[in-house]
């Protein structure tokens, strides 16, 4: 996540319409599958989808509040619908860097929080109104299991920084493919 430099003077109002977009003219930062190296179960399908169009897996819309101790920033997520080879649209997944904890509230979709602690995983499933808690020092991941956009908010404390190359290492223990009944999580094989 970019950190905003220009601090508010002032106290911030947000609009979240019905369809879930947040009125904020912060940036959007934009995460196509090329961008996603290694974290798909099926390298050779995630290969083909680059290839195919690079297409667009999710994109996140923070605010002006800024990335520093004491803040609050919060932002918006939308996944995509879309697999790499049967495993459901993701984002990257993060540990905070300073173990900080976070809250996630459903906008619109139904996904998927996915958390990891190095030993246990869990799964929380979202839709509009659920609130997920992601406890200090869980790694987490969102992943969207329908057939429209997933999005949800998120508000974290500022210092908490994000650390990428942790999950590349250890992965979030459990993955999401389709199935007859929507979705199922399958145990992680080996990572490479
Ligand atoms: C979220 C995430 C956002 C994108 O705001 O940063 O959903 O996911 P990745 O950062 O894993 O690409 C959050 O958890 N912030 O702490
Ligand atoms: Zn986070």
């Amino acid at each position: 996540m970019p950190t905003v430099l220009e601090c508010p003077p002032e106290p911030l109002r947000v609009v979240v319409s019905p369809d879930g977009m947040v009125d904020t003219a912060a940036p959007t930062l934009v995460r196509r599958i090329s961008e996603l190296e290694g974290l798909y179960e099926d390298g050779q399908a995630w290969t083909q989808l680059v290839a195919a169009g690079d297409p667009v897996v999710y994109t996140v819309q923070s605010s002006p509040v800024p990335e520093v101790e004491h803040e609050l920033p919060l932002s918006t997520t939308t996944i995509l619908p879309g697999t790499c080879a049967g495993e459901f649209f993701m984002t990257k997944g993060h540990q905070h860097v300073n173990p900080e904890g976070e809250i996630y509230l459903g906008l619109s979709g139904v996904g998927g929080l996915l958390l990891f602690d190095g030993g246990t995983s869990r799964w929380i499933d979202m839709a509009p109104g659920v609130i997920g808690y992601i406890p200090p020092v869980w790694a987490h991941r969102s992943v969207n299991v329908g057939t429209e956009p997933y999005r949800f908010l998120a508000v974290y404390p500022g210092r908490a920084g994000h650390d990428y190359q942790w999950v590349l290492g250890n992965g979030l223990g459990l993955r999401a493919f389709g199935a007859r009944s929507g979705f199922e999580l399958r145990p992680q094989r080996a990572l490479r």
